[in-house]
């Protein structure tokens, strides 16, 4: 059980992992921001399924208590179920890579970020899991492989964020079909090689960066087809802020990268 007040946790490495065949190699980090309607089905639903995974829910300190549910909940699932809380709400770029700091730490093999309201599938976590076991690299769980896997998007959100996709593709000359997915696994070594202290955007644009520099870094990139379904339960934090921030990230990214030497 692990709870942090501050944004500068002391880390504890857990004798659960290490010597038991991988069965507590992997790691979901959940970021948080007033999920209080969804929080304790996303982690029951985890927990229930048949591959062990450990969770960190990273909140940035929710008015409306979803930290505090957590903490209920931990005493339930002891050393599974870790909690990392944040002064304030910093987009949720910044809260995982706190979380990722913090699963490096603790040794963790595969680590996977996911949304707390339930649009990514956690029954797809297997998959995602293995496709990233298989390629040592990064695994996106992607609604664009094969045409426009979403349910329950406005066609105006649909619309946005394929063409985002398409425009990062364009742009970069990355091949990956959904760019600005947020339910992807890591390879731990992805996560020590890409500089996490120069990661600078927080939203979208978060995720592009990640993808871009795994590639950029030579990583194999695998994306698995998922069915993305708009949440039911809370509302978005979906800004213009953050749309604008991916909309000139691409172009910052790409230029960027025409000055950097990428060493794996
Ligand atoms: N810790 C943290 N989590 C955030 C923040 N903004 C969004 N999230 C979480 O990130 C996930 C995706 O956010 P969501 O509002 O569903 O974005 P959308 O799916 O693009 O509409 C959810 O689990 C949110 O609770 C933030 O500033 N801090
Ligand atoms: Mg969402």
């Amino acid at each position: 059980m692990t709870q942090y007040l501050n944004n500068k946790p002391q880390f504890q490495k857990s004798p659960l992992r290490g010597d038991l065949g991988g069965l507590f190699d992997s790691l979901v980090i959940i970021p948080t921001y007033n999920e209080i309607e969804n929080i304790e089905n996303i982690i029951r639903c985890v927990f229930s399924l048949e591959k062990q995974f450990h969770i960190l829910i990273v909140d940035d300190n929710s008015p409306d208590g979803t930290a505090k549910k957590v903490a209920e909940l931990q005493p339930e699932f002891p050393d599974a179920l870790h909690l990392l809380n944040r002064k304030g709400k910093e987009g949720l770029g910044k809260a995982y890579l706190a979380g990722f700091d913090w699963a490096l730490a603790q040794g963790y093999e595969y680590i996977i970020e996911m949304d707390a309201d339930f649009s990514h599938p956690p029954h797809d976590l297997p998959k995602l899991y293995e496709a990233c076991v298989k390629n040592q690299g990064m695994s996106i769980g992607s609604r664009y492989v094969k045409g426009v896997n979403v349910v329950n998007w406005p066609m105006s959100r649909i619309l946005l964020s394929y063409c985002a996709s398409k425009y990062v593709r364009l742009i970069t000359g990355m091949k990956v079909h959904d760019s600005t997915a947020g339910f992807v696994c890591y390879y731990k070594k992805v996560l020590q090689t890409i500089p996490l202290n120069k990661i600078k955007f927080k939203g979208y644009a978060f995720q592009i960066e990640m993808k871009f520099k795994t590639w950029k870094y030579g990583f194999e990139i695998t994306e698995v087809p998922i069915v993305f379904t708009d949440r039911r339960e809370g509302t978005s934090k979906m800004s213009s802020g953050i749309i604008k921030e991916a909309l000139f990230g691409v172009i910052e990214l790409k230029i960027g990268s025409w000055f950097t030497r990428y060493k794996n």
